[in-house]
């Protein structure tokens, strides 16, 4: 594989966005990119800033969970976002981010990866990305999104660790042919960059562009919000990006955050 700065030299070459990857700096290691782009951002890294490394020793998932990111095995980034306007702009960029990473991967696995609500990217019902966006707020506004991807390439002959071998997918099991690290992630900040605008600029696409890669509407779901759980099927997705379910008396109920369990397909 190649090393860091060989990466970041391709990468500026086959760069088309606007802001994202502008600049990039890419790490032969780091604890989570998550920690380093709050940094440069606390620093003044600008909207669109890439933090990309080879591998991570404590990269994290939502609530804290371990995000298994060994070297060579998938991309591991964060972006610095620093949205504007609209408070529930900022909501959807996670919706977005999947969004991007769903479109970005149609072309190499023939349309077979989809979005699971709120962000998780599937490839035959497991795990292929995972998104995390974290927030930070000064006087109500949200200032600055660090929204960080990390995508399974390919484990390699052993596989992935056991604790995650049943729920990780990998790229590799889809895409024919070899995988270039720097081109996937000219491509992927491409897309992330116009999902990323559309929720700025035009939520409303954004929804429908979601429910076009969506596995999770249709189904039957059950919702875990704060110990409270809530069971039904999943009909829509709503401009702010709650997820809306019809519940056995076919009363609506809208999920703003939390975590969905598929339970049956659709
Ligand atoms: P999540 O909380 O939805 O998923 C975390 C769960 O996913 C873990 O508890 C584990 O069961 C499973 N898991 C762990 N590693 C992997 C993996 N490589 N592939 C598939 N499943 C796995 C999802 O959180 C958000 C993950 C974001 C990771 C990126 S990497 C770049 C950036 N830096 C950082 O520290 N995190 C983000």
């Amino acid at each position: 594989m190649d090393d860091a700065a060989d990466l970041g030299s391709k990468l500026a070459e086959l760069l088309t966005t606007q802001r994202l990857g502008r600049p990039a700096h890419v790490f032969e290691s780091l604890g989570s990119t998550q920690d380093q782009a709050r940094a440069e951002a606390q620093d003044g890294a600008p909207d669109g800033a890439l933090v990309w490394a080879l591998e991570q020793t404590a990269g994290r998932g939502r609530m804290d969970r371990a995000w298994s990111s060994r070297r060579g095995e998938g991309l591991w980034f964060s972006v610095v976002l620093r949205p504007e306007g609209d408070p529930s702009a900022a909501a959807l960029l996670s919706l977005a981010a999947g969004v991007g990473l769903a479109r970005a991967l149609q072309a190499p696995t023939d349309g077979a990866v989809k979005v699971k609500w709120p962000n998780d990217v599937l490839l035959d019902g497991r795990k292929l990305a995972g998104i995390l966006a974290e927030a930070e707020t000064h006087d109500g506004q949200v200032r600055i999104v660090i929204l960080g991807v990390g995508l399974n390439l390919d484990p390699g002959p052993g596989g992935f660790p056991p604790e995650i071998a049943g729920q990780a997918a990998a790229l590799s099991e889809a895409a024919s042919g070899s995988i270039d690290a720097a081109t996937l992630m000219a491509t992927l900040l491409g897309e992330l960059e116009d999902a990323i605008d559309m929720a700025q600029a035009r939520p409303e696409e954004l929804r429908q562009a979601w429910l076009a890669v969506s596995d999770t509407i249709g189904r039957e779901v059950r919702a875990e919000m704060g110990g409270e759980a809530r069971t039904g099927r999943a009909v829509d997705l709503d401009l702010d990006g709650s997820l809306v379910i019809e519940v056995a008396d076919g009363s609506l109920s809208r999920v703003r955050a939390g975590e969905v369990v598929h339970l049956r397909p659709s």
